[in-house]
């Protein structure tokens, strides 16, 4: 099966979840809603969630029984982006080719928004639902796993030192924890999450977090450098912004050709990780070699 095939029939399958789980609703809340609703359909890659699914294949489960976490972790990171968007952080108006939730609807209506998409998370993860088809313990590990990930030590850490080293001299171990903060973290939860709920073993989730870290740094490195060489009609958003900004990334601070290197590199170190998975971890390579060739 081709990627491209293999991306699209998960999509669908996530759409199709984000969809229920997300319904149109009357009355008081209908705006926001409608506003969740907005963010959450503006057309995102939802790579996440197919990790997600992609690493429950990986130890053997398929890839719909883990799309409630699918939806926790596409609600997460949609939530992080309406938030990166708002006027006090990045104040970015375009977000995947349409106006920013805040200036669609309101800044206060993005906040509660991104808050609400937070929380959707949790909820969807504990529901009577997943209480039905996951063991207990393992709906545990997924929450604490995810929790963590996107806490005060790793997403919002990275989100933080983004925020407020703007502009200063840095070194690379501090872009290091940049972008394992705001990026890998939620990309290695992505797996390890999957695998968890898959009932993979300690040896399978291992290799999938070691596979996650490196990924997740791959990420943000082909993010960096379409912000410099990207098309922005493609990427949806304004390119250009990262080096005017005084942003802490590995092309402004080692160069575009040494962070091409050190990508090459990650992705050899992710696909090595799970060699051990054999043929099942195949469409995870094929994922690893798209995201550092990815062009929106
Ligand atoms: C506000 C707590 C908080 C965190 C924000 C997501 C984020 C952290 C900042 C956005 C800026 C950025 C470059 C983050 C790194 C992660 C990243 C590359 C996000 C974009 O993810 P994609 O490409 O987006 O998967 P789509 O739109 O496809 O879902």
């Amino acid at each position: 099966m081709s990627l491209d095939v293999y991306l699209a029939e998960r999509r669908a399958l996530v759409d199709k979840a984000l969809d229920d789980a997300l319904p149109e609703t009357d009355g008081h809340t209908g705006e926001l809603r409608r506003a969740m609703r907005y963010s959450i359909f503006a057309g995102g890659k939802r790579v996440r969630p197919i990790l997600a699914m992609a690493a429950a294949e990986a130890v053997g489960a398929t890839g719909e029984s883990v799309l409630p976490l699918a939806v926790a972790l596409e609600c997460v990171h949609t939530y992080s982006l309406i938030h990166d968007d708002l006027p006090a952080m990045d104040n970015d108006d375009m977000r995947r080719g349409k106006p920013a939730l805040h200036r669609a609807f309101s800044e206060a209506t993005a906040i509660l928004a991104g808050d609400a998409l937070l929380t959707v998370a949790f909820e969807h993860l504990t529901s009577p639902h997943a209480q039905r088809i996951y063991p207990a313990n393992r709906i545990l590990e997924a929450l604490s796993e995810l929790a963590l990930a996107a806490g005060s030590e790793r997403l919002i850490a990275g989100q933080f030192m983004d925020v407020t080293l703007e502009g200063k001299t840095v070194d690379i171990q501090t872009v290091d924890a940049i972008v394992s903060g705001k990026t890998a973290a939620l990309i290695a939860a992505s797996l390890t999450c999957g695998a968890r709920l898959a009932e993979g073993s300690r040896e399978e989730i291992a290799v999938l977090g070691a596979f996650g870290a490196d990924l997740g740094r791959t990420f943000q490195i082909r993010d960096d450098l379409l912000d410099l060489e990207g098309d922005p009609r493609k990427l949806g958003k304004a390119v250009n912004k990262d080096g005017s900004r005084g942003k802490a990334t590995y092309p402004n601070l080692i160069g575009v050709e040494q962070s091409k290197v050190m990508m090459k590199d990650l992705v050899e170190s992710a696909i090595q990780a799970i060699e051990p998975l054999g043929d099942k971890g195949l469409p995870l390579k094929a994922i690893a070699r798209y995201v550092a060739e990815r062009v929106q």
